[in-house]
């Protein structure tokens, strides 16, 4: 069901500046000392974007899990887990609360302490770290530069494609660069698409509201049954409909009625995805690792 509304819409959203993006990142790549790849904690699989990979393989890399504080945690302990076991550096944050900047940048030091030396044995102590800020759209890059400087530098906000064009932001010690986000030229899985879609990285405007409201009532119906169940007052009976049921029940229950006793499916699902996304529904992941088989097994 969660795939329905991919399939009919074939979700495409790959504007020109996302595409000039791609390019700018190639070219800045020269100019920094390392990319922070800030990732969705609640899909930290789905959110990494090939080709934005393949371009910051070419430096020093830090991953950071950003808005930990929607995502479940017992699941984001689990990716830390998955990270480190790639030897990937990774910090889990929520960029809203305070520390996020000071646990970023005690890992980034630690992942480049060889250059920190190198530059203090050269006498070139003063010189600032230049990082590259990148992620998909809507993954708190500008959020998190914000809370690093301690005020609004960035602007930022609640939809994907804010920030449209690079800007160098300075904080002690550091030079950040804030990036535009970037999809997908073209999907080719429709399970990322659908996990982009849910936590509003692509655009509202191309999505269905109503089928992307029950793909997400149907995943977490199956994973995390209960927190449907406490939100919206609902019996195991009711969870168990097809999820445009499902969808009229809710609406039903909170009272979104038009002329006739019908219920305004659109309203409905407004709402229900708005709550997801405010983490009405509690703390929930939408992905979690594949299970690794250990070497010797
Ligand atoms: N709960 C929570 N919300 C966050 C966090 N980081 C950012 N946000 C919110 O996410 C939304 C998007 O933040 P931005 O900083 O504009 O995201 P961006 O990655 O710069 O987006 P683009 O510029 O569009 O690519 C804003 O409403 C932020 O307040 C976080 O760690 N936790
Ligand atoms: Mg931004």
């Amino acid at each position: 069901m969660s795939e329905d509304f991919i399939n009919r819409r074939s979700i495409q959203w790959f504007p020109g500046h996302m595409a000039k993006t791609l390019r700018l990142i190639e070219a800045d790549l020269k100019h920094v000392d390392v990319v922070l790849q800030l990732l969705d904690a609640r899909i930290p699989f789905s959110s990494q974007n090939p080709e934005i990979q393949r371009l910051a393989e070419k430096k020093p890399c830090l991953y950071v899990l950003n808005k930990a504080d929607l995502a479940d945690p017992a699941v984001t302990a689990q990716w830390m887990a998955h990270f480190k076991r790639q030897g990937a550096g990774c910090v889990a944050v929520s960029s809203k609360s305070r520390g996020a900047a000071a646990a970023v940048r005690q890992q980034l030091e630690q992942e480049l302490s060889w250059l920190i030396e190198k530059r203090a044995r050269k006498g070139i102590q003063g010189a600032s770290i230049r990082v590259m800020v990148v992620g998909i759209p809507n993954v708190g890059k500008s959020t998190f530069i914000n809370c690093w400087a301690g005020t609004t530098r960035a602007k930022a906000a609640d939809r994907p494609g804010v920030t449209r064009g690079k800007q160098w932001i300075s904080v002690p010690g550091y030079e950040l660069l804030d990036m535009p986000g970037v999809l997908w030229k073209k999907f080719d899985s429709l399970e990322t698409a659908t996990n982009l879609a849910f936590i509003g990285s692509i655009k509202d405007d191309i999505l269905d509201i109503e089928e992307l409201a029950m793909g997400l009532l149907s995943q977490i119906a199956n994973m995390y049954p209960n927190r449907l169940c406490e939100r919206y007052k609902l019996t195991e009976d009711q969870l168990a409909l097809d999820a445009w049921d499902l969808l009229e029940a809710i609406g039903r229950k909170r009272g979104m009625l038009v002329s006739g006793g019908e219920v305004n499916t659109e309203r409905a699902a407004i709402m229900v995805v708005d709550e997801f996304r405010a983490s009405k529904w509690g703390r929930i992941s939408l992905e979690k690792p594949a299970r690794e088989v250990p070497e010797d097994a």
